[in-house]
C-alpha cells in the first residue's frame, strides 16, 4: 500500500502512515496532500486508528515553498480550500489519528498536526509558524485549529515574532499532548493507538466529532448535542457489551 510520498503499513487495526519526502523535510506538496486525501477518503474497512509520522527526523516542514510561488490569487485560494478539505477529512473522517512527531512541525506541518487528535512530541520538535518570514499567511486551517488551541492572542504573537516552541512548551500550550524522549514517539503512538482501537467505534466517532463541534456551539446547543450523542452511543449493542463486560470483570469485545 502507499505511494512514493506516503508509506502505508498496517498492524492489525492500526494503519501507520509515514510521510517520505525526507529530502524535502516532508514539505507538503500536492502529491503528498493528495495521498493523504486518498487514504482518509477511503480507508481500509478494518482500520480503526491511524498513526501519522514522518521519516528522516522531521514530521512536516509545511507547505512546499517551491510549489507555492507558481500560483495566482485564485489558484492560491483554491489550494488553501483544498487543504481545508483534507484537514477536515482527517479531523472528522471518523478515524482517530495519533501523530508521532520529530523535528519540523512547521507552518502547514502544524496545521496537519492540529487536525490529528493525539500528538506526541520528541525533543527534536520545532513548532513554528514562520509564514510572516516568507511573506505569506497561513492557509491550511491554523487560524481556526492553532488559534483555538493557543488562543488568538498567543497565536498572533507566535506568528509576529516567528518564535519556535519546543516539545515541553508545546505540551504546556496544548500543541502536543505528550513530550517523550528521542525515539519514543512512535512506540508511544502505537501503544496509544492500540488502546484507542479497543474502544467502541461509535464512542471514538463521537469523541472526535461531537466534542470539537460542540466547542463551536453555544452552551445550550452543546448540551443538546451531548444528549443526542449520549442517546446514540448508549443504545448500541456495544454499549450493552461494554457495561456487561465491566460487571463481569472481563475485557469488552466490540464490533
Ligand atoms: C523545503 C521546505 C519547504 C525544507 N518547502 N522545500 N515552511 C517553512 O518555512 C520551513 C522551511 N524549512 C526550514 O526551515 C528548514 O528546512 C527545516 C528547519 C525544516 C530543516 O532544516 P535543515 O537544515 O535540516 O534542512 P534544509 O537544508 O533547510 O532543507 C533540506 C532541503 O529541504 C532543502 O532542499 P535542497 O534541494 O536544497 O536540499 C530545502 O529547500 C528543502 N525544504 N523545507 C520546500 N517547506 C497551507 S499554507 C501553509 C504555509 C506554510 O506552511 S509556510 C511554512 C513553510
Amino acid at each position: 500500500m502507499g505511494t512514493e510520498v506516503l508509506e502505508i503499513t498496517q498492524e492489525g487495526p492500526i494503519a501507520i502512515l509515514t510521510m517520505i519526502r525526507e529530502d524535502k523535510r516532508n514539505a507538503m506538496n500536492d502529491t503528498l496532500l493528495g495521498a493523504l486525501d486518498a487514504f482518509f477518503s477511503n480507508p481500509p474497512e478494518d482500520v480503526r486508528v491511524v498513526v501519522l509520522t514522518g521519516r528522516g527526523g522531521h514530521y512536516c516542514a509545511g507547505l512546499d515553498l517551491a510549489e507555492h510561488v507558481q500560483r495566482d490569487a485564485e489558484g492560491t485560494m483554491m489550494h488553501s480550500r483544498s487543504w481545508h478539505a483534507v484537514m477536515d477529512r482527517i479531523q472528522y473522517g471518523g478515524l482517530p489519528v495519533v501523530s508521532a512527531m520529530t523535528g519540523a512541525v512547521i507552518g502547514g506541518g502544524l496545521e496537519l498536526a492540529t487536525s490529528t487528535h493525539v500528538r506526541i512530541a520528541e525533543p527534536s520538535c520545532l513548532f513554528q509558524l514562520p509564514e510572516g518570514r516568507r511573506g505569506i499567511f497561513v492557509g491550511g486551517g491554523a487560524t481556526v485549529r492553532v488559534g483555538r488551541i493557543l488562543g488568538p492572542d498567543r497565536m498572533t504573537e507566535m506568528m509576529l515574532t516567528g518564535r519556535t516552541y519546543g516539545a515541553e512548551d508545546a505540551v504546556r500550550l496544548g500543541l502536543a499532548h505528550y513530550a517523550v524522549g528521542e525515539g519514543e514517539a512512535l512506540p508511544l503512538a502505537l501503544e496509544l493507538a492500540g488502546k484507542i482501537s479497543r474502544n467502541a467505534p461509535v464512542s471514538n466517532y463521537l469523541m472526535i466529532n461531537a466534542i470539537a463541534r460542540i466547542g463551536d456551539m453555544s452552551r445550550a446547543d452543546g448540551l443538546f448535542v451531548e444528549s443526542l450523542s449520549a442517546a446514540l452511543s448508549q443504545t448500541t449493542p456495544d454499549a450493552e457489551e461494554g457495561l456487561r463486560a465491566f460487571l463481569e470483570k472481563r475485557a469488552p469485545s466490540f464490533r
